[in-house]
């Protein structure tokens, strides 16, 4: 269990409280709807990760590739720097690196979404035409399922998109009313009928609704969920995906052939983490079933043990895989982002598939961002003697791309292992960097600055339990920052179910000025935190290497880099 019981309840007896009626997850504040940015602060905006020129942005929507272009469409605020006002903005790329944005592509117009236009998926049907289903909500404050397609389908970005006067496509039905949102892409079985899934929950319940159509107008409710699980609260944004049994290439979310698995992901509107199993789908019951392997609830394998949440993943026909778009809020305070005239990014877009254990995903950055790699960096069989901490020089560090692989000479020096640490975020709050262990902790100091008042360090700690050595992977925002109001600073961590026969761990961090989003051992654990220092900004950050293990520790090879600056949204007004 990621959270202790009492703060499990803790949480879900706040979020039942605060939610006033309208059961959007997010914070809303009445006195900052309008403060429309007149200056945008470039000191914390990142260089290459996905952001618009200003104002607020929360969940990827209807991600799709089609004719050879890349939409991504997500939830904005055109008026402000907090959440409300919700439309669908809309950029295009030819490459998931170099964006264009274009005019909103949908926003509240009609009965059927007058009071915001939320969350939903796209899907393209035989014929080759895309359609976006997207929560609309009505005057009444119900969340109503509704469909847009495009106007033109010869403009090849899809400028303009249309909401037949048939919608809604769904109305919530014998569902809580308030609680029912986020449609995914629908699949096609061979019985004729297309399928989607609804987030919902029926009192603590998390739910993922089912829903039929043969004309994807039509929708109707299956005889029961797809999955459901109890105390885990309203389900946002599920996404419901087949993986390959062999290989990192990705499956058509309506692919029927052999050797797969099916994962389930849901967002946890009580805890705002993204959590999925890997299990399988019986077809003719219509029900999903997570492996014995696979723990089900907050207890369970997340995307992303940091700041990710209300992700979304579709299928790239153009390179026959899967890409996983993560929405990474900040965490300052809404002051400090009316102040910014921005908030909130999207992660880096990450190809994903299934580990060949069966157990877990793997994901790992696109291979187009490394076009952004400029000027290098290198170090090879670096020996780190305990304490000791090798600056790597020569890169942008607020700005750069870095991958370690770290070796140690064998296990004897780990630290025990207690059964009883469960919960990763706390075991890493307690065993920080600075905490001298066995072997590790050892790892990378971003963002830091010269003389360490400031950094966020990415690092292992190997502990020794009696069949096994178990690895904490941990991203710790805790000295990130010397301003101290208004921030959160969590130690985020994961454990990672590495094999280490061979006396090795590796690392990925991406450090973009307020974001380092690092995967560790290959892309098994993944932990993106926003950090907001003060003197370790642009020029004057540094990247370091350290070990605080008394057991000696090889940097067998390190390549950082400097990361070019992509187009970037530019010209959205
Ligand atoms: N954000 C959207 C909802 C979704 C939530 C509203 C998740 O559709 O459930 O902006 O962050």
């Amino acid at each position: 269990m990621a959270m202790s019981n009492f703060l499990s309840i803790s949480l879900f007896v706040a979020f039942l409280f605060l939610n006033h009626g309208i059961e959007a997850s997010h914070v809303i504040y009445p006195e900052f709807q309008s403060l429309a940015a007149t200056t945008v602060q470039q000191t914390h905006r990142t260089g290459f990760h996905f952001q618009p020129p200003k104002h607020w942005i929360n969940d990827p929507n209807g991600p799709m590739y089609y004719n050879g272009i890349y939409h991504l469409f997500y939830q904005y605020n055109p008026k402000g720097a907090v959440w409300g006002n919700i439309v669908w903005a809309h950029s295009v790329s030819k490459d998931m690196v170099n964006w264009q944005a274009l005019e909103p592509a949908i926003y509240p117009s009609k009965p059927f979404d007058i009071k915001g236009c939320w969350s939903g998926s796209a899907t393209i049907l035989p014929g080759n035409m895309p359609v976006i289903l997207y929560t609309g909500i009505d005057s009444e404050e119900r969340q109503l399922q509704n469909y847009a397609i495009p106007k033109n389908l010869s403009d090849p970005y899809l400028r303009e998109w249309i909401k037949p006067d048939n919608n809604p496509l769904v109305f919530p039905n014998g569902v809580n009313a308030t609680s029912f949102r986020d449609p995914t892409t629908a699949w096609w079985a061979n019985d004729g009928y297309w399928r989607i899934l609804i987030g919902s929950r029926r009192k603590h319940r998390g739910i993922a609704y089912l829903y039929k159509s043969r004309d994807f107008l039509k929708w109707t409710k299956a005889k029961h969920p797809i999955h459901s699980k109890g105390k885990t609260g309203n389900w946002e944004c599920p996404d419901f995906f087949p993986v390959s049994l062999s290989g990192a290439n990705g499956l058509d979310t309506s692919y029927d052939g052999p050797d797969k698995k099916y994962v389930l992901k849901v967002s946890l509107d009580v805890t705002r983490y993204d959590y999925y199993t890997i299990g399988s789908y019986l077809k003719n019951k219509d029900i999903y079933v997570p492996d014995s392997t696979s723990v089900d609830g907050w207890g369970g394998l997340r995307y992303d043990y940091g700041n990710f949440y209300a992700s979304k993943t579709f299928f790239d026909a153009g390179k026959g895989r899967r890409i996983l778009w993560g929405w990474a809020n900040e965490s300052d305070s809404a002051e400090d982002d009316i102040a910014k005239g921005w908030a909130g990014i999207q992660t880096i877009p990450r190809s994903l598939w299934l580990d060949p254990s069966g157990k877990q995903l793997l994901q790992w950055p696109i291979r187009e961002i490394e076009t952004l790699r400029g000027k290098n960096t290198q170090m090879s069989n670096k020996v780190l003697k305990t304490g000791e901490t090798v600056e790597v020089q020569g890169i942008t560090a607020a700005q750069a791309d870095v991958e370690v692989t770290f070796s140690f000479p064998n296990l004897d020096k780990a630290e025990t292992f207690d059964p009883s640490w469960v919960d990763a975020q706390k075991l890493c709050g307690q065993k920080g960097s600075t905490v001298k262990g066995g072997v590790g902790p050892f790892g990378l100091l971003t963002l830091a600055s010269e003389k360490l008042e400031e950094y966020t360090p990415v690092f292992f700690r190997v502990f020794k339990a009696p069949d096994k050595h178990v690895v904490l992977m941990c991203s710790d925002a805790t000295s990130s920052s010397l301003k101290t109001k208004g921030l959160y600073k969590p130690s985020f961590a994961g454990f990672v179910d590495v094999n280490l026969a061979d006396n090795k761990l590796s690392l990925r961090s991406l450090i973009d000025h307020s974001v380092v989003e690092s995967f560790g051992a290959g892309g098994k654990t993944c932990i993106t935190s926003r950090v907001y220092p003060t003197l370790a900004v642009s020029n004057n950050a540094h990247l370091f290497a350290f070990n605080n293990g008394t057991e000696t520790v090889t940097i067998d090879k390190l390549t950082a880099w400097s990361m070019n600056k992509p187009q970037m949204n530019e010209g959205l007004k």
